[in-house]
């Protein structure tokens, strides 16, 4: 559907002055608060910002489905094993719809995918991290899809039409995901003792990295300026990182829970709850590959990419056919 279309867009180079009128009035359009469309005129940067971001996206939703996909035959009743197994779904259809909003700047699904499997693109640092049992599931609901969700949520308000409208049902979703991982905390948090420490456990070893979720802090992004100004972003990083502290800390202590921060601590004057330093080298650790699980994220993926040749083959064999008798 989004690629309609998209052969036909103006290729012809504009000149410098026609450029710079095309820049103004395409921050115009920015500013008034009108989305972007695939045919639209953008600049290059602007594309290219936006490929990186929604490509890496879509690769965390489908490596964030292994954490998780470890746990479906293991969930503890039918119940759980099937809410289990439609949120893992629901995770394969964000990847799909997040590759299609990318494919409108003119990128194939192909390209990006080659990227993942060569370890070129990036994808969400807190899947390198092992689900060692199952109050990790309700960890991760909880935390990994509370901060998705506070991150995505502006993005619904993205200046780039597809993205942004991929993002209202995806945010609609991870409000379930988010909910029934913080009911399996509430379970577990108020079982035997043996269940209640294991939530605990769950939660220092997933507290840190939801943190890094957000990427780094404001002084050391990249492309958070820029990406402010042409509103794919909304707030910075350190924002909603701030804004995802102050929503789950009174959540977690609803449930008895201890944070594992000594420096925890609400400020009455401003309602926000000050947390203590993050350790960024362990951020770049598993950006550069050396996680606890990156590794084995990434064989999953190569493995799976090429088991499953044979149905991309089949269902291209089968689109010719179809063309043929049409
Ligand atoms: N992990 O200048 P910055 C999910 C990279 S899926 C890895 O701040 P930006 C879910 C960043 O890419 C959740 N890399 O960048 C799925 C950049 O590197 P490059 C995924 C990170 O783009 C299944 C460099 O660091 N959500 O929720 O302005 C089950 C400098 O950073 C990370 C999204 O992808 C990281 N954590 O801001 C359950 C949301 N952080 O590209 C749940 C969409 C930063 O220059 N993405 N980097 O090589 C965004 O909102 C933004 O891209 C980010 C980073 C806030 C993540």
């Amino acid at each position: 559907m989004y690629t309609q279309g998209l052969d036909q867009s103006d290729t012809r180079t504009p000149g410098p002055e026609e450029e710079a009128q095309l820049v103004q009035a395409f921050q115009a359009r920015i500013d008034a608060e009108e989305k972007i469309e695939p045919r639209d005129w953008m600049p290059d940067a602007y594309r290219r910002t936006l490929v990186r971001q929604i490509s890496q996206h879509a690769h965390s939703e489908i490596v964030g489905m292994l954490p998780e996909g470890n746990w479906i035959t293991r969930a503890p009743s039918l119940k759980r094993k099937a809410i289990l197994l439609a949120k893992v779904q629901d995770e394969a259809g964000h990847g799909l719809y997040l590759y299609s909003a990318a494919e409108t700047l003119g990128t194939s699904r192909q390209q990006m995918v080659d990227q993942l499997l060569s370890g070129k693109a990036k994808y969400s640092s807190i899947f390198n991290y092992p689900t060692l049992n199952w109050a990790d599931i309700g960890a991760i609901g909880w935390l990994v899809d509370g901060a998705a969700i506070m991150n995505q949520i502006p993005l619904c308000r993205c200046s780039y039409g597809p993205y942004s409208r991929a993002m209202v049902r995806v945010c609609k979703e991870e409000s379930f995901h988010q909910r029934q991982g913080y009911e399996i905390m509430t379970v577990m948090a108020r079982g035997t003792d043996a269940q209640r420490r294991m939530a605990q456990d769950a939660l220092e070893r997933w507290w840190w990295p939801s943190l890094m979720m957000f990427g780094p802090s404001d002084s050391d992004s990249a492309h958070t300026a820029q990406s402010m100004r042409w509103k794919i972003k909304r707030f910075t990083n350190d924002e909603l990182r701030q804004k995802f502290v102050d929503v789950t800390v009174p959540q977690g202590h609803f449930l008895g829970l201890e944070f594992p921060d000594p420096e925890l601590k609400l400020d009455e004057q401003t309602g926000h709850w000050n947390f203590g330093p993050i350790d960024w080298s362990e951020f770049k650790q598993v950006l550069e590959g050396n996680g606890p699980c990156n590794a084995e994220r990434m064989r999953a993926r190569q493995t799976a990419h090429q088991e499953g040749a044979w149905v991309r083959q089949a269902l291209l064999a089968h689109a010719e056919k179809h063309e043929d008798i049409r």
